[in-house]
């Protein structure tokens, strides 16, 4: 099935997942609102810093074009994905984006990656395929995220070049398929973890450069526990899928 072609463009959807992001949010939406047909959800885990205030006052602002989930309970990136994904899936749109708050991901970069899941079920933009970059990485973070990817490469046999990129565009009905109450990891894994079940369930992935840029305001939330749950995930993810095909 190809999405809306021409001047009748795919509806999208783009889920950003904040915490702390109050600086950044406001210029991101604004890039968001000059493309035409782009919805966005934002999913605030309880910022200290009143990000999800900030996101309803966007709302309104933007009637009909953004919706704020304001979760509470457990915070985590793959949580709050999975209620993002959850919620979008019952909105009319053709794709479902996934996109950091931080302006590491340009949302000049979207219309690529929506273009191209005309062809595929999942399009990721990619760091690390033919003219795409990292700007403003220090050596340490380029080096840990490309070691990370070779090594997340290797125990999953996944082909993409960048598996932990979370700037993503999914087919509606791709992502309408996956097992989302069967996912194991909460953080950051759950980036990985997706597209290891989307690979296994035979989805197209297909990969768009991007240029990365570093976050200039707000804080990173990557942690000791973060990076030791990304380190265990490929290995889990391959034992559950052995003992998965050992099951009658
Ligand atoms: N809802 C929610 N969002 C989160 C959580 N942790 C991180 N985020 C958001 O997820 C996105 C990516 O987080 P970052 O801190 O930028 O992590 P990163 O991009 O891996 O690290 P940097 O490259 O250092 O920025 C940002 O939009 C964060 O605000 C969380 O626990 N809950
Ligand atoms: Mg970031």
């Amino acid at each position: 099935m190809s999405l809306r072609q021409g001047p009748e463009q795919a509806r999208a959807l783009v889920i950003v997942p904040t915490f702390n992001e109050r600086e950044n949010l406001p210029v991101l939406v604004g890039e968001l609102m000059r493309q035409p047909d782009v919805r966005v959800l934002v999913v605030d885990d309880q910022s200290p810093d009143g990000t999800g205030g900030v996101a309803d006052g966007l709302a309104r602002v933007h009637p009909g074009r953004i919706d704020v989930m304001h979760r509470t309970g457990v915070r985590g990136l793959g949580r709050s994905y999975i209620d993002g994904i959850a919620w979008s899936l019952h909105e009319p749109v053709d794709v479902i984006c996934q996109m950091d708050a931080d302006l590491s991901h340009d949302p000049r970069h979207l219309p690529s990656l929506i273009a191209a899941a005309g062809q595929a079920d999942v399009v990721i933009g990619s760091r690390y395929v033919p003219g795409g970059a990292i700007r403003n990485w220090p050596r340490r973070r380029r080096v840990l995220s490309r070691l990370a990817n070779i090594y997340i490469r290797q125990v999953t046999r996944l082909s993409a070049r960048d598996c932990t990129s979370g700037y993503r565009c999914w087919r509606r009905e791709a992502l309408a398929a996956m097992p989302l109450d069967g996912f194991i990891s909460d953080g950051y894994s759950f980036l990985v973890e997706m597209l290891f079940v989307a690979a296994g369930r035979g989805s197209r992935i297909a990969e768009v450069p991007i240029t990365f840029v570093e976050r200039r305001l707000g804080e990173s939330k990557l942690s000791r526990a973060v990076l030791l749950e990304s380190a265990l995930t490929p290995w889990r993810l391959i034992a559950r899928g052995r003992s998965t095909l050992r099951r009658p």
